[in-house]
């Protein structure tokens, strides 16, 4: 760490400030040259901190940056993590406004609710595949509060990992039903297919996306609770979305799941 506690509140309410007010700021990193990987997830987790403490919930975690797609779009090579709040939750085929967004894209993903604490280091796919209770399709909307989604991994750490609102449906499916590498999905965009793939675009296997947020939140003592809701990551890269559009996301064995923008 390099900050001082003071500073990490000032930087979690300045970013988390850009979230409420829905507004871009500048990259952290740009005040903050010298900050380190425990900084970032310190202002993360001061955000979530506030959050709780004015009454929000925390109703899951969520794992990015987890495909080759992803961190080929973003410049970025490391997995980071983020958690959901309970506002972030669209029902399925329901509207959202882009008015309260800033420059939202979406995001398939493969999550799963687990059925026993995940605790790390160490955590391997098995370890994780015993810890699931079942998965379930979901769309991100990601929202980076930097402008042009242009930020560097201590920046984006910081900010929630881009977190904004998530949409689940589908229909729930045990892991021993489902080969989670071959899975696939079919991203469409007002009727046309913009992006497809399979579960192992997200780390090899997507149950290695919960291990490795288990081994990351060992990092500062803290597990993955029995009972979360955690999506793995985009399978593909992110596609942007406008007023107007409508986003279904078709996913082998699960069903689909769907958003509309206002
Ligand atoms: C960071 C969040 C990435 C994913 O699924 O890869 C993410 C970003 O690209 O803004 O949620
Ligand atoms: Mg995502």
């Amino acid at each position: 760490m390099t900050l001082s506690p003071s500073r990490i509140g000032e930087l979690a309410e300045h970013l988390e400030r850009a979230e409420l007010e829905c507004r871009e700021v500048v990259k952290i990193t740009a005040l903050e040259p010298d900050m380190d990987w425990a900084d970032a997830y310190a202002i993360q987790w001061a955000i979530r901190a506030r959050k709780v403490a004015r009454g929000d919930r925390i109703v899951g975690l969520k794992m990015g940056l987890t495909s080759h797609a992803k961190m080929r779009q973003m410049g970025v090579e490391t997995p980071i993590y983020g958690f959901l709040a309970d506002y972030f939750s669209v029902a399925d085929s329901a509207e959202l406004k882009v008015s309260e967004l800033i420059h939202p894209k979406i995001e398939a993903e493969i999550a799963f609710v687990t059925k026993a604490p995940l605790r790390g280091p160490g955590c391997s796919i098995s370890h994780a595949l015993a810890a699931i209770d079942f998965a379930v399709p979901a769309i991100e909307v990601i929202d980076s509060r930097y402008e042009n989604f242009r930020f560097d991994l201590k920046s984006v750490i910081a900010d929630n990992a881009s977190s904004s609102r998530f949409v689940v449906g589908g229909r729930n499916r045990a892991v021993e039903d489902l080969d989670l590498r071959t899975l696939g999905v079919v991203l469409d965009k007002n009727g046309e297919t913009v992006a497809l793939g399979a579960g192992a675009a997200v780390l090899g296997h997507p149950a290695a996306s919960l291990a490795m947020l288990a081994n990351l939140l060992a990092d500062r003592g803290e597990e993955v609770p029995a009972g979360s809701f955690v999506m793995t990551g985009g399978i593909t890269e992110a596609i942007p979305v406008v007023a107007g559009d409508v986003v279904t996301a078709r996913f082998q064995d699960l069903g689909q799941v769907s958003i509309r923008f206002t």
